[in-house]
């Protein structure tokens, strides 16, 4: 049957966020809408939709405002939870937003008892997800920017954060957690601006650390899709920088909130691109959804928009194969990579062949004419998605 073709297992890796199958429909305007569920039976919902893992931020589990005994508690049953439904817990992270005390940001706030309190935060959220059994932390700066530049010189703001990071990869190292950390960027929401817009500002921000090997990134769909940027490009760069730690799928429409809509579900053109890029990239960590269900659905409409998700990503994946065994499309794809006439290749620099270079008398109108069919071949990529090659 095709629908068997479809279905999750656990070497695909699919995970969700506690708090994107637990988000109770709040939106800026409205109520929740749906009850809040226990961590538990969440992990319940992922395990019977077929999930591998689970990820959340330290108070997804455990309330800000739980006594230690409380908390030891809670993690106890999350624990059993998570191995009577086969789940693991492959990424942690820390809520550094919802705290009126961040308010003004967490590394980067200009109050000093703060960041120093956000960094205690994180490594008290660290503690927890070394515990789970997790080995990438996620960091994503949500409160870290501003709504009016007034308030701080924004290059105050990257030495606070790049000496958050070292503090918090140090701390990893002396407790043997074996972290990877994984920088999540977006360009607002919920600050007016935020200071690493994109995933290509914290690939220019990590070689500046003292720890770089550590500190990766974490992409997410709609991020960089709100930020008018071509998600897959940054992908690309992360993975060719071997920074690809964690990656947040999801879907958004260009120009509108913060959607996070079910992965797939807006743009089947990009989703078709990353999920070939992924499959053939060697890419080899949690496909993590980071959306939630729309806001007019019930616990079960959750499953639908959970399974939905993971049911995309493996339809898209078998036409990434699909499009490799295409034989008009690889002969299209061949060609358009061959020279249209001879050439000394460029290759790393030496002086004899940049003296080739230098004496070669190239033909720019047969260069210019070379045949380029790309309207045939996204045609048969479109006929692709839309099932019907
Ligand atoms: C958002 C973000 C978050 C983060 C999460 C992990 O837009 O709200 O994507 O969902 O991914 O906080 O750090
Ligand atoms: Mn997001
Ligand atoms: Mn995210």
């Amino acid at each position: 049957m095709a629908s068997d073709a479809y279905q999750p297992k656990p070497e695909h890796k699919f995970s969700f966020g506690l708090w994107t199958v637990g988000n109770p429909g709040r939106d800026p305007f409205g109520e929740p809408v749906r009850p809040v569920r226990p961590p538990v039976e969440l992990a319940g919902l992922l395990s019977e939709v077929g999930a591998w893992g689970v990820n959340l931020h330290d108070n997804d589990l455990v309330p800000i405002d739980a006594t230690p005994s409380e908390r030891d508690k809670i993690v106890k049953d999350f624990k059993a939870a998570c191995a009577a439904g086969g789940l693991v817990v492959p990424m942690a992270t820390v809520n550094l937003f919802t705290a009126p005390v961040f308010r003004d940001g967490a590394f980067t706030a200009n109050d000093p008892a703060v960041r120093a309190y956000a960094v205690q935060k994180t490594m008290r959220a660290m503690d927890l997800g070394a515990e789970l059994g997790a080995k990438i932390f996620v960091l994503w700066g949500g409160r870290e920017g501003t709504e009016t530049d007034a308030c701080r010189n924004p290059e105050d703001a990257v030495k606070r954060l790049r000496e958050a990071l070292d503090y918090l990869c140090e701390y990893s190292i002396d407790q043997k957690y074996g972290y990877k950390f994984a920088m999540e960027a977006k360009p607002n929401e919920p600050r007016g601006d935020i200071y690493m817009a994109t995933t290509g500002n914290y690939l220019g921000l990590i070689p500046t650390l003292a720890n770089p090997e550590l500190v990766g990134v974490n992409p997410e769909f709609a991020h960089e899709t709100m930020a008018g940027l071509n998600f897959l490009h940054a992908v690309a760069q992360a993975s060719e920088a071997g920074k690809l730690f964690h990656i947040d799928l999801n879907d958004q429409v260009i120009g509108r909130y913060d959607q996070d809509f079910r992965f797939a579900s807006a743009n089947a053109k990009g989703a078709f691109f990353l999920v070939k890029f992924l499959e053939e990239s060697g890419y080899d960590g949690p496909r993590h959804f980071d959306a939630h269900a729309y806001r007019t659905e019930n616990f079960e409409g959750v499953k639908d928009f959970a399974r939905g998700c993971m049911r995309s990503y493996l339809i898209m994946k078998e036409k990434a194969a699909r499009f490799a065994a295409d034989k008009e499309i690889q002969a299209i794809v061949k060609d358009i990579a061959t020279a249209s006439a001879a050439a000394p290749t460029v290759g790393k620099y030496s002086k004899s062949g940049a003296q080739a270079l230098l004496a070669h008398t190239f033909d720019r109108p047969v260069l210019a004419a070379k045949n380029l069919p790309y309207e045939r071949l996204d045609q048969l990529t479109m006929e692709i998605i839309y099932g019907v090659r």
